[in-house]
């Protein structure tokens, strides 16, 4: 099979679609995975394709490498679609798939434990990363031009007919919107606007889903954001704003990364910001940084400079270090890489 790369375009876009429907609707059973820590585009993308393949009678569930997140399992039709962690059931499911379908990434390391347990499989890679050096091998529709990984599944399933069940138009919708922000950032195109309009019309109902993913939060998420709000930090001229996560808080309130959704935004609402950055200390007590610029300042070179990766606009990575060092490091770099003022 081809390695994962950028999807071809024109005729050859639409023989690779109908080849990776083909080998879809092939398999069973199939185990549908995605990258670690898995947000809305990952979660749907992977909901919404098991949820397609089980209407498409195989027997299809999701293997995921980090546990699936609560904020998320609305999602899922059947609780039972997720096979249990590091289970007897789970290693006996990717040992007997035909196929490994993953979604949201392209990089093994993304996918964590699940790599060594579908390596030989044959495997449908669907994202829109950037690639890196490391790709899964498969049959791959790579393409940065998606605003989601749900829009490439979208294309995916339209091409197959459907079926558009709740299961499926949901889950699509919520990839959409979480990976666009709320349909607020750079990555908001026509195409992707098409997406969730089709999905409205398939029966998605906005103000239900976004208050699903959007407002939902424990009052424990308030107290500990308050405390971060202390840490917001404006540097270099406006350009550059961070904040950090108090460890302290965030262990006496009980809090979990559900708790954390949306904390970037913070600093990235800033007035006239660029670079955006969110600090928080593992549970393995390495620092989380999370960045997210506005174009045409990037930073998924910093990312990979630290061993993370990302989009352009929003890229994350976990580094060793004490938190004010960290904090140090990463801003300096971010301040080396901001685009030179015009005017
Ligand atoms: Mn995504």
């Amino acid at each position: 099979m081809a390695r994962a790369a950028q999807a071809p375009t024109g005729p050859a876009r639409d023989e690779r679609i109908d080849a990776i429907v083909e080998a879809l609707l092939a398999a069973s059973p199939v185990v549908v995975t995605m990258h670690a820590n898995a947000d809305g585009d990952a979660a749907g993308s992977a909901v919404a394709m098991a949820a397609f393949l089980t209407e498409h009678g195989a027997d299809a569930r999701i293997a995921s490498p980090t546990p699936f997140s609560e904020s998320f399992s609305f999602l899922l039709p059947d609780p039972e679609m997720v096979l249990p962690a590091k289970s007897e059931e789970e290693a006996a499911w990717c040992r007997r798939a035909g196929l490994a379908v993953v979604v949201d990434t392209s990089d093994p390391r993304r996918i964590g434990r699940i790599n060594s347990m579908i390596r030989g499989l044959p495997t449908v890679v669907v994202d829109h990363h950037p690639p890196g050096d490391r790709s899964i091998d498969g049959l791959a529709l790579v393409d940065t031009g998606a605003a989601a990984a749900g829009e490439l599944v979208f294309e995916l399933i339209e091409r197959a007919g459907g079926p558009w069940t709740e299961a499926i138009v949901r889950a699509l919708y919520v990839a959409v919107l979480t990976d666009t922000g709320g349909f607020r950032f750079q990555n908001t195109t026509p195409d992707c606007l098409r997406t969730a309009a089709r999905l409205v019309e398939l029966g998605a109902e906005p103000e239900a889903l976004y208050r699903a993913v959007y407002s939902r939060f424990r009052p424990r998420r308030f107290e500990l954001l308050h405390e971060a709000l202390a840490t917001l930090t404006v540097h270099h001229g406006g350009r550059v704003a961070w904040m950090t996560v108090p460890k302290e808080a965030y262990d006496r309130v009980g809090a979990t990364v559900d708790d954390l959704e949306g904390f970037v935004d913070v600093p990235r609402d800033v007035e006239g910001i660029e670079v955006a950055i969110l600090f928080r200390t593992t549970s393995d007590s390495r620092i989380k940084v999370s960045l997210r610029a506005l174009a045409p300042a990037r930073v998924h070179g910093i990312a990979r400079a630290l061993g993370g990766g990302g989009h352009p606009q929003a890229a994350a990575a976990v580094v060793s270090g004490k938190l004010d060092k960290v904090v140090e490091r990463v801003v300096e770099m971010v301040v080396a890489e901001l685009p030179a003022v015009r005017g």
